[in-house]
């Protein structure tokens, strides 16, 4: 039987590129093939949360049926493009939930306590003529968690055990035992801590803004684990700079890989290269429930985790 044509996007670990190939006829982007020769072979694309999957790649597939997601996030995709297509697409939720809730917490600690500054007092030798300088304390401390999904809720459970102050904003609220703040720069207002954790959508694009960052004021700090677009890059920078905010901590980036330079000099962030849910364990989960959708896509089963 003839291997079905799947177009991958972006690489993978070898465990998952192993069972790609043994099962699907797999066409790596980055190998340029000529879309307008095989285009019409795909039946499937596989993909990342953080690549997405460009629409111009969409139209040149005219038998698309499926894309598969290695990733919660689906934001690179455009989903009415997808609907009119009869495209499905699928996601990996759940398995990757405690891991980005995990580096939320590390970033957030890291952070106040400037813990790789602290490394690097250490490292040096600069401890044997100077006291690290007094930091933040976190425990106690009051947090907004900007979207209440499965990650933000698994965040608020992490920062219960630091005894803190939670509230939260959504689309509408929970039965959580946490205060609702339904609007971005009120929720900024109430935290120590904001945390990002928001699916990116065209209506949560730039929810924190130079009105938010204000709010969240001079002994506020950032943590952004969600999506570069939810956060202003450059108002960011502004506050950063400025010190309108006491700092932030983020692991996604407008540009990413690329950084902006002027994040690179300011002792009041801390730069993570987009790697929340990058843990072996997660990602061989992540890895095994995309393929066990793009299986059961092909043998005509319902999709375990289908987000159209
Ligand atoms: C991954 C992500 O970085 O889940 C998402 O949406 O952005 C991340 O978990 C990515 O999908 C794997 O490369």
């Amino acid at each position: 039987m003839q291997k079905p044509h799947v177009l991958q996007i972006t690489s993978y670990p070898a465990w998952d590129q192993i069972a790609l190939d043994a099962t699907y006829t797999m066409h790596g982007l980055w190998q340029n093939p000529a879309l307008s020769d095989i285009g019409p072979q795909i039946q499937a694309i596989a993909t990342s949360g953080g690549a997405g999957v460009a629409s111009e790649i969409i139209q040149a597939c005219p038998n698309l049926k499926l894309i598969a997601i290695y990733g919660v996030g689906y934001d690179g995709i455009d989903l009415a493009l997808c609907r009119a297509r009869n495209i499905q697409i699928t996601n990996t939720p759940d398995v990757l939930t405690g891991d980005c809730a995990d580096l939320a917490i590390g970033m957030m600690l890291s952070l106040a306590r400037q813990i790789p500054s602290a490394d690097q007092h250490a490292r040096s030798g600069a401890w044997q003529t100077a006291s690290f300088p007094l930091q933040r304390r976190v425990w106690g401390a009051r947090a907004g968690i900007l979207g209440m999904g499965r990650i933000g809720q698994d965040v608020a459970t992490r920062l219960a055990g630091f005894g803190m102050d939670i509230a939260y904003s959504a689309r509408s609220e929970k039965a959580l035992p946490y205060r609702f703040i339904p609007d971005a720069t009120a929720l900024a207002s109430h935290a120590d801590f904001l945390f990002v954790t928001a699916a990116a959508t065209p209506d949560t694009r730039h929810i924190v803004n130079a009105a938010t960052l204000k709010a969240l004021g001079a002994d506020g700090f950032l943590i952004n684990i969600s999506r570069a677009a939810n956060v202003d890059e450059s108002a960011l920078l502004d506050a950063l700079e400025s010190r309108q905010i006491a700092g932030a901590a983020l692991d996604v980036f407008d540009a990413e890989p690329h950084i902006n330079p002027r994040f690179v000099p300011l002792q009041n962030v801390l730069l993570q290269p987009h790697h929340a849910s990058a843990t072996q364990q997660t990602r061989r989960a992540m890895g095994q429930l995309m393929r066990d959708n793009l299986a059961a896509h092909f043998a005509g089963q319902p999709l375990l985790t289908p987000v159209l």
